[in-house]
């Protein structure tokens, strides 16, 4: 019975992925050398619905929280602010890449090595939520 009901949770589980509102693709996160704890991760957001998408907030169970941060240039320094939501228009996509919008990661709970993967769980307006699966590139690429 416990392994039936397991079989039910995992195909449900990956029904709700194949079947999201939102595909990610190239997702990486840039690796860090030993003692420091906070990155970035990057992805393509893609909208494969009808409707608009926000992604309204991010986690993952490899790090201690996870925000969206946005770079700018301003006066020739770099600067980042938080944005509470990040839209994702119909037919269109988010595109997350250095310099601009990322998701900044705060307390990786281990030093990851370059290969590995990252999960993020990113939620939507809507109140659905999407895994993503980002690989670790070693630091400094
Ligand atoms: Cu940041």
């Amino acid at each position: 019975m416990l392994r039936l009901l397991t079989f039910v949770l995992l195909t449900a589980a990956s029904l709700a992925r194949a079947g999201g509102a939102i595909d990610a693709a190239d997702a990486w996160l840039r690796g860090v050398p030993p003692g420091q704890d906070n990155s970035a991760a990057y992805m393509t957001l893609v909208n494969t619905s009808a409707s608009p998408q926000t992604v309204v907030a991010v986690s993952s169970p490899q790090a201690r929280a996870v925000e969206i941060h946005e770079s700018s240039q301003a006066d020739g320094m770099w600067q980042m602010r938080r944005l509470a939501e990040l839209p994702v228009p119909v037919g269109g996509k988010a595109v997350l890449q250095p310099g601009g919008v990322h998701l900044m990661v705060f307390g990786l709970v281990a030093t990851p090595t370059a290969g590995e993967k990252i999960s993020f769980q990113l939620r939507l307006d809507s109140g659905e939520t999407v895994w993503v699966e980002a690989e670790v590139r070693a630091p400094g690429r």
